[in-house]
């Protein structure tokens, strides 16, 4: 579809389907879980830093409170959460109270030495006969520990009916904090249009495994998905249409203020993508000024990139991007706001350099630091800009060396290679959906890779950490989105929270199989790779 684009990538499909055929051994499924012993403590993805496990464990019953303190109400927001998660599937009443008292469970937020050293997302769970504490220095930190639980639970627990318990953690401590500060997952909502509910329920699937970034990809050729106040034509008639001339859409700005709050309750921020000056047809469509020519095209429901420019050496330009980026600051309580870059095939080399030096400070202007996709380590790269690195096996020494020396000058990198972090390309020949540019990537090689030193050269503390992408010129619905992301999205959250030190493809691919019934009671439609030992059908 966009091989002509990447000729290079052709080779490097068949280089990769050679080798996917030696790779895939034969699994042996895991036992089921045995109903009388809890999962073992640390058996979650992604593995915690430390696990010290002992002692009888924590049992929920019909008599447990959530016990929350009086001055936060992030401990009580929380408590509300977690008891939403578990009262359907056990039909306990568990209420939430601020009453002191002992037993049960127990959610903290406090600055004690020991959530300090932590840090600003760690946490510590504490499972014991008499009770279950969850503590951390940060209403975040709360919330992951939230999640280890929930894991540590049986996958009943997610049913949103009455299920058979016993409701037990496994005894012992598990003291945890992030590898990485950035650990996100990008969703294309402009190739498809995915209504508020479908973004929310993928928020949802990023914060079961400690997810922390959402970056949305608001624009391209086919469809602008953001209201712009001052440029109303963007989303009305931008966003009209999609990949194969569906109805499209865009969010209001209420609809993505609601987005943006669902996230920060899930411990996401939001890092919103005008991607220019290419991939912009859309808004070419929609006003005919931006034009060189002064000519609007037709609005674009096909699959190829790259035909697409913002006129560079037009000032009507600017106060486009100026005016876009201040309403798009002003929806964005977090730091960045990515401005694309990538593929800009229909701009010339000089003019790509002008557009991105006049397009940065606009960033600054309003308050935000600069995310762009790494074609922008051939521009000048703004001092706090963050780039973003989606070359693969094929990609040629000097685009590499571009970033890498970008990265030796103080930009830093978020790493998303699309061998390995495109959540779009298909695991196999045989995958109905997505694409093949980059190779087959499965399981195992989504997992495969050390981010600290993936980029040869690349200072190990330049990088901020990963995230995968979600394309979606072939995918349409939440079932497609669950298809692609799982199961390799949890191996993408994993390189980005787990220490170096528990990266193991051996140990993973079981932990990863003990997800599976979780994924079944959520409804999550996932790919049933051979790689992975899934439990045997109960
Ligand atoms: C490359 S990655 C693109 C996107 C496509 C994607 C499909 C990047 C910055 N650009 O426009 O959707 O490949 O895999």
């Amino acid at each position: 579809m966009r091989q002509h684009h990447r000729t290079a990538c052709v080779i490097g499909s068949l280089l990769l389907i050679a080798a996917a055929g030696t790779s895939s051994s034969a699994a042996t499924p895991t036992k089921a879980p045995d109903r009388a012993g809890p999962t073992p403590l640390g058996q979650i993805v992604p593995a915690p830093m430390k696990v010290e496990p002992g002692g009888a464990g924590f049992e929920i019953t019909a008599k447990t409170p959530i016990r929350v303190g009086s001055g936060n109400p992030d401990e009580r927001r929380l408590g509300e959460y977690l008891a939403g998660i578990l009262r359907p599937s056990t039909g306990y009443r568990l209420p939430v109270t601020d009453r002191e008292g002992k037993g049960g469970i127990r959610l903290r937020i406090s600055a004690e030495p020991e959530n300090k050293v932590l840090g600003g997302e760690g946490y510590r769970v504490i499972s014991t006969r008499g009770s279950l504490t969850i503590t951390s220095w940060s209403s975040t930190g709360l919330l992951h520990g939230v999640q280890t639980v929930r894991q540590q639970l049986p996958a009943a627990v997610e049913k949103k009916t009455p299920q058979r318990g016993p409701w037990r953690v496994a005894g012992g401590t598990i003291k945890d904090m992030p590898r990485y500060a950035y650990r996100g997952a990008m969703l294309d909502v402009s190739r498809h249009f995915f209504p508020v509910e479908h973004v929310k329920r993928y928020i949802d699937q990023l914060a079961l495994y400690k997810m922390n970034k959402l970056h949305l990809h608001l624009s391209d050729d086919q469809g602008w998905r953001i209201a712009i106040d001052s440029w109303p034509r963007l989303a009305t008639y931008g966003g009209s249409t999609q990949v194969g001339g569906g109805p499209g859409g865009h969010y209001t700005k209420d609809q993505y203020k609601d987005i943006v709050a669902y996230a920060a309750s899930r411990g996401l921020q939001v890092i919103p993508e005008i991607d220019m000056p290419g991939h912009t047809n859309a808004a070419l469509a929609s006003y005919a000024e931006l034009n060189c020519n002064g000519v609007a095209p037709p609005l674009y429901t096909g699959t190829n990139v790259g035909f697409s420019s913002l006129c560079v050496n037009k000032d009507v330009t600017y106060k486009f991007v100026d005016d876009v980026v201040r309403e798009l600051a002003a929806l964005t309580p977090g730091g960045s706001v990515h401005i694309g870059g990538d593929e800009a095939h229909s701009t010339s080399h000089e003019d790509f350099v002008t557009f991105m030096g006049k397009v940065q400070p606009v960033v600054a202007k309003y308050g935000k630091t600069v995310m762009g996709w790494h074609q922008l380590a051939g521009a000048k790269p703004a001092k706090d800009a963050v780039v973003q690195y989606w070359g693969y096996d094929r990609t040629g020494q000097a685009e590499r060396d571009q970033v890498v020396n970008a990265a030796k000058q103080g930009t830093k990198l978020v790493l998303s290679p699309a061998d390995r972090a495109y959540l779009d390309m298909k695991y196999d020949k045989d995958t109905p959906l997505g694409l093949t540019w980059a190779g087959y990537v499965e399981v195992q090689r989504a997992y495969d890779w050390d981010p600290g030193t993936y980029l040869q050269g690349a200072p190990a503390d330049s990088v901020l950490g990963v995230e995968a992408p979600l394309w979606t010129e072939t995918l349409s619905t939440p079932a497609h989105l669950d298809y692609m992301a799982f199961p390799r999205l949890p191996g993408i959250a994993e390189l980005g929270w787990s220490p170096a030190a528990t990266h193991d493809w051996g140990a993973y691919k079981g932990r990863l199989a003990g997800q599976a019934p979780r994924w079944d009671a959520l409804g999550i439609n996932y790919y049933k790779s051979p790689q992975v030992p899934w439990p045997a059908e109960r």
